[in-house]
């Protein structure tokens, strides 16, 4: 058994200044920051960072701390933490981390689903520090042939009603376990990874749903086959809109690897009241492999739009784009909407209606948020 402890108990985990979280539930702790404070940095502070765990978070310290790279390699292999950081180049990558239950709330307004009432601060965008996946399997001789998948598990226990308990694991594809964005990463902005964010070692897979980048990694296995862990194998999936929990056949989902194109509004704050004139608004935006080139900002419920200024770091291209727009809004009620586009002229769905699943996943239409001018 590993040792387990309460995410919120514990003293290492208090903070010079307490963090303002949202908490969605204590055991398992899962929690996402105000999204003033969400806006309030390009690279998120640990504070401000929001954590999704599936069970307590473990207790294990980085001295005895064994990492084993198994399965469909030439030379199977152990590492400590010192192993690792010695044998191979350190890199750093600035990256966003994101659930695939962001923003779940907006899909919840059109039905129920099962999940947290995510907000849109599910997401955060850190420095990561560590190795590359790639140069740990090509040191264990593993073959990188396209049809392979690369499985990990972890320390954390889960419990699933009808499923038992059982220890978090998820896998990736070959192919984008090779790319040399992946990382292995035991920092998190300069820091040793935070008890709640992996400690100490994590995956971190920047582009894709925060559930394949593992958190308190012990072990790396090549196959030939996706992981059959509940989290890879019956759960985040996208299924048809008529499937309810009842009906679910999870082999007819598709696995949510990449993240859709997605933006939100952080300030002002849903039912804010505003004096007359200026009214910055400010939020962030995020697409997977091509970059965000227009931000829309509409103040009357998407019937008229005007452009965002867009600040986005060119040589952090895993990295969010925070967007300002300053409107002049006359007193009454004001619905504001924005809607991001990527380089291939794609953009968001206008309503929630039209993504609606069960799981309450991939929540991306038009963001939308109701303020006053008086
Ligand atoms: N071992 C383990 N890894 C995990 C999880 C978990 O519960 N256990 N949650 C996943 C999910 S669903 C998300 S969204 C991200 C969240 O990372 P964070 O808590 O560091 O923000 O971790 C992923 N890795
Ligand atoms: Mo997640």
């Amino acid at each position: 058994m590993i040792p387990t402890r309460r995410a919120t108990l514990q003293p290492e985990m208090q903070q010079a200044e307490p963090p303002i979280m949202i908490v969605h539930s204590t055991t398992p702790y899962n929690a996402e920051p105000p999204l003033d404070r969400l806006r309030a940095a390009t690279i998120t502070a640990r504070r401000d960072f929001y954590v999704r765990s599936h069970g307590d978070i473990p207790d294990l310290a980085e001295a005895t701390h064994r990492l084993v790279v198994a399965g469909l390699v030439a030379k199977p292999l152990e590492f400590s933490l010192d192993a690792l950081r010695d044998g191979f180049s350190e890199v750093t990558v600035t990256a966003v981390m994101q659930c695939a239950g962001n923003r779940r709330a907006d899909l919840q307004l059109v039905r129920p689903t099962t999940g947290d009432p995510w907000a849109p601060g599910a997401i955060g965008n850190a420095a990561w520090t560590g190795v590359r996946l790639a140069d740990v399997l090509n040191a264990a001789g593993a073959s990188d042939a396209e049809s392979l998948h690369v499985a990990f598990d972890s320390c954390d226990e889960v419990e699933i009603e009808g499923e038992g308990r059982f220890a978090y694991g998820a896998s990736i594809p070959m192919a984008k376990a090779m790319s040399p964005e992946v990382l292995l990463a035991y920092a998190m902005n300069g820091e040793a990874l935070a008890p709640e964010h992996g400690h100490p070692l994590r995956v971190v897979v920047p582009g894709y749903a925060g559930v394949r980048s593992p958190k308190w990694l012990r072990r790396i296995t090549v196959q030939d086959r996706p992981s059959d862990n509940h989290m890879q194998a019956r759960d985040y999936k996208l299924v048809p809109p008529h499937m309810t929990p009842e009906t679910v056949d999870w082999d007819s989902g598709f696995t949510i690897n990449e993240m859709p194109l997605n933006s939100a509004i952080c300030e002002p704050a849903a039912g804010e009241v505003l004096e007359t004139g200026h009214v910055t608004v400010r939020g962030y935006a995020i697409a997977t492999a091509r970059p965000i080139v227009r931000v829309d900002i509409s103040y009357d419920g998407g019937n008229h739009w005007i452009q965002a200024s867009l600040e986005h770091d060119a040589t952090a291209p895993w990295s969010w784009t925070f967007w300002t727009a300053v409107l002049d809004l006359p007193a009454g009620r004001h619905e504001l909407v924005v809607r991001a586009w990527d380089s291939a002229g794609q953009t968001q769905p206008a309503r929630p209606d039209d993504t609606w699943n069960f799981k309450g996943y991939l929540s991306a239409a038009w963001h939308r948020v109701s303020v006053s001018v008086r």
